[in-house]
């Protein structure tokens, strides 16, 4: 932890220069504090099943990328881009210029504030050094992504927390994201909140939700109305994600509405769901799979199968580097030990979907 405030606090000083801050970091060392990864899945060719994309980081950055052929992740070693997200920039997924591929964004935080984008050509991501916009994600802020006004092309939102709890956007236009300082609301994810980003009432615009986990385990949302978040203090479920549990978002009864879910991980394992009614989630102690993502395994969440149900995933990483699917039947999640890669985001390699806190 000292160290990766150390790191922080070293990358928080722009005259350091790219190469002696990649020689002094760890390849694929932990998201600095205040960072997050709420685990959004990515389609990368297009063909309506989600794939899976792993980022080392460090100093050789590399992107490997397995395509879902709707059973298995297929692809070891696939390159699809030799140099984005290094050190311990944090990369996330999205289709920015709405083509119907997902692309990668990787936020380099600290005082630079940089955001870069490489478009998915379909078999590998185009572009080095295209930056997007030139400050955004400051500091410790956790960044996210969405498509919160409903065009078509997915857009950027930052989370200050903390005690300011501050929420900015900018918009894609396709080539870049514009807008900064645009507060599109003044009051979520407090302190150490756990925030993220769905459609939770099927407009088609992505709204924000955010979990205070704990004894409270209290879930709040706040509703896009395409150029701001409205909504304070909008309790949208009264225990949910409890205590350190990770939670995550997804449609997984496929009604077009986001649901949520939260994984106990550890020894007993346990994944629940709570459903979206358009106006609250409601379901407490609905448990959808009884041992899945165990001990301190990665899971996140996409539609891996193409039936328009959101399934769930989970990385063992380290030397195992195994890769386990649970498919949803719109009311559970089926399958146990479904290893559908036996070798993607080895160590401490950052997967997406996956949720890191
Ligand atoms: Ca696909
Ligand atoms: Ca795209
Ligand atoms: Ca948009
Ligand atoms: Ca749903």
């Amino acid at each position: 932890m000292l160290g990766n405030r150390r790191l922080l606090a070293l990358s928080a000083i722009a005259a350091v220069t790219v190469a002696a801050q990649l020689q002094s970091l760890p390849a694929a060392a932990a998201p600095p504090p205040g960072g997050g990864f709420s685990g959004v899945a990515g389609d990368f060719n297009g063909d309506g099943r989600d794939d899976i994309v792993t980022f080392t980081r460090g100093a050789s950055a590399d992107v490997y990328v397995a395509l879902s052929n709707g059973s298995s992740f297929r692809g070891t070693g696939v390159k699809w881009h030799d140099y984005f997200a290094a050190g311990t920039e944090t990369p996330l997924v999205g289709d920015f210029n709405g083509d119907g591929k997902d692309d990668i964004a990787t936020f380099t935080r600290g005082a630079a504030a940089d955001v870069y984008v490489a478009l998915s050509t379909g078999s590998s991501f185009r572009g080095t050094g295209v930056k997007w916009h030139d400050f955004f994600a400051v500091g410790s802020e956790t960044p996210a992504v969405g498509d919160f006004n409903g065009d078509g092309k997915d857009d950027i939102v930052t989370f200050t927390r903390g005690a300011a709890a501050d929420v900015y956007v900018a918009l894609s236009t396709g080539t870049r994201f514009v807008g900064t300082g645009w507060k599109w609301h003044d009051f979520f994810a407090v302190g150490a909140e756990i925030p993220a980003v769905g459609d939770f009432t099927g407009d088609g615009k992505d709204d924000i939700v955010t979990f205070t986990r704990g004894a409270a385990a209290d879930v709040y949302v706040a509703r896009s109305t395409g150029s701001g978040f409205v909504g304070t203090g909008w309790k949208w479920h009264d225990f949910f994600a409890v205590g350190s549990e990770l939670p995550s978002v997804g449609d997984f009864n496929h009604d077009g509405r986001d649901d949520i879910v939260t994984f106990t991980r550890g020894a007993a394992a346990d994944v629940y769901v709570a459903r979206s009614t358009g106006s609250g989630f409601v379901g407490t102690g609905w448990k959808w799979h009884d041992f899945f993502a165990v001990g301190s395994e990665i899971p996140g969440t996409g539609d891996f199968t193409g039936d328009g149900r959101d399934d769930i995933v989970t990385f063992t990483r380290g030397a195992a580097a195994d890769v386990y699917v649970a498919r949803s039947t719109g009311s559970g999640f089926a399958g146990t030990g479904w290893k559908w890669h036996d070798f993607f985001a080895v160590g401490a390699e950052i997967p997406q979907p996956g949720v890191l806190w």
